[in-house]
């Protein structure tokens, strides 16, 4: 029966603004890309939006109240850039700022830790209408708004992270069309990119400068990568898309390099000391994991890269992914060897569509507690075999708005009744959660 340490591992659950917030025009927010996308047909699942998603904006009280319930140690949530600053920069909007006050103060009383993300791919549209991540000048829109959050809550938030999956943000938006901004454009991917390594650089020095007792660190997706057939063709496709996905934004941040692989392409935007604008010092690792991705060869794609289908073995039935708890504990191990930071498992979970609270109140998510099981069992494995694992956020704390797949495929342990009156109900997963923070054993 896997054990976790008593001390130094920290239990949380993570959120992320857009997903959760609703009060999409409420107290002054601006809009964000997501507000503009998630409105043209075609985009999302049914046309959803997370105009009023799980209403957290005003039921985060009691949303406290759910996570002192279930012993959540640290809570990982983002601000929502537009909502202090609702055209990304110039005017603050202290309405925003005082929403942000009263939760982190709320956690504090709870004795929750705040875990802060600047940024959860919600770009103020004001910003978006200037180039957004393709101006280079993003990197100082990014860095005042940092200045501004560092001296609003640094008093009270000492866990920050710059990013939540970059990766994820810059190729679906600007290469893949699936999140917002939904470009499908070569050389705006590799610009913006490289804008958000600067952007991170840049909030990191403004973190450490303003913010006293600063633990800082990058979310990144991180998925061990195949190619779909074993052909040289797929081969090189599934290098190319491992130098995408768990490469480009790491590298440079915690080792000052970009992948070799793709160094023609950034070259035209780097200029003379970007390296070590980007590469400053970091406190820790953010991964999120879910399961491993496959490449095929195509070159009609803009970065000549497919996502690829996974082998013909069986999905989970449930679940309709396969499930590969071996490559999350190899992940970890690679990570702790190659990026030499504690790292804190940022996301990790599974969603489902179709979940009701049964006849008895209670919602029977068995597959979701065997899933949480055999991930917290590699977690073990990955410890034992030295990575330095430091905690562990679920995915996530509430239903929420799955970006594309609207209100489909929830994530929660905690059911939101999206649909009818947001009604909060912890979910078996839930309660079976509180019982590993109670016993540090799975
Ligand atoms: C991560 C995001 C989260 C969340 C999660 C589940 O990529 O950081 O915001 O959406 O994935 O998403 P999916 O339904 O794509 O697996």
């Amino acid at each position: 029966m896997p054990e976790f340490p008593k001390t130094n591992f920290i239990w949380g659950a993570s959120s992320a603004a857009y997903q959760i917030e609703g009060a999409a025009a409420e107290d002054g927010r601006g809009p964000s890309i997501w507000d503009i996308h998630s409105r043209i047909p075609g985009r999302t699942a049914r046309g959803e939006t997370g105009d009023v998603a799980a209403d957290h904006y005003h039921r985060w009280a009691e949303d406290i109240g759910l996570m002192t319930q279930i012993g959540i140690g640290a809570y990982r949530f983002s601000t929502s850039w537009s909502r202090v600053l609702p055209r990304g920069r110039g005017q603050v909007n202290q309405k925003g700022i005082d929403f942000y006050d009263r939760l982190i103060d709320g956690l504090l009383d709870a004795k929750i830790e705040p875990w802060l993300c600047l940024y959860h791919w919600d770009l103020p549209q004001g910003l978006a209408e200037l180039g957004g991540w393709t101006n280079r000048d993003v990197a100082g829109w990014f860095a005042d708004y940092a200045t501004l959050i560092a001296a609003k809550f640094g008093d009270r938030v000492k866990h920050f992270s710059t990013f939540n999956e970059p990766n994820v943000a810059t190729l679906f938006g600007y290469a893949m069309a699936w999140n917002a901004p939904a470009a499908q454009d070569r050389a705006a991917y590799f610009r913006a990119a490289h804008h958000v390594n600067l952007a991170h650089g840049a909030a990191v020095d403004v973190l450490r400068d303003h913010v006293t007792g600063a633990s800082l660190g990058c979310i990144h997706n991180r998925q061990i990568t195949f190619a779909e057939k074993d052909t040289p063709e797929d081969r090189h496709a599934a290098a190319l898309l491992d130098a995408h996905w768990n490469g480009i934004f790491p590298d440079p941040q915690y080792l000052g390099t970009y992948p070799s692989i793709l160094i023609d392409d950034l070259e035209p935007y780097l200029q003379a000391g970007d390296m070590a604008r980007i590469h400053r010092p970091l406190d820790w690792f953010g991964i999120n994991h879910y399961g491993p991705i496959y490449a095929r060869a195509d070159a009609t794609k803009q970065l000549g890269v497919a996502w690829g289908d996974s082998p013909p073995e069986p999905a989970h039935p449930l679940i309709g992914w396969a499930i590969h708890p071996e490559m999350f504990r190899d992940e970890l191990l690679l990570v702790s060897q190659r990026y030499k930071r504690p790292i804190y498992v940022t996301e990790n979970g599974c969603g489902r569509d179709g979940e009701k609270i049964g006849a008895d109140g209670a919602l029977h998510d068995d597959y979701r507690i065997a899933y949480l099981t055999d991930y917290l069992t590699a977690l073990s494995q990955a410890l034992e075999a030295g990575a330095d694992v430091r905690g562990y956020f679920i995915w996530s704390l509430l239903d929420s708005y799955e970006w594309g797949s609207g209100y489909g495929n929830p994530f929660g342990i905690i059911h939101v009744d999206v649909e009818g009156d947001k009604k909060r109900t912890i979910k078996e997963s839930g309660h079976w959660y509180a019982n590993v923070i109670k016993t540090g054993r799975v």
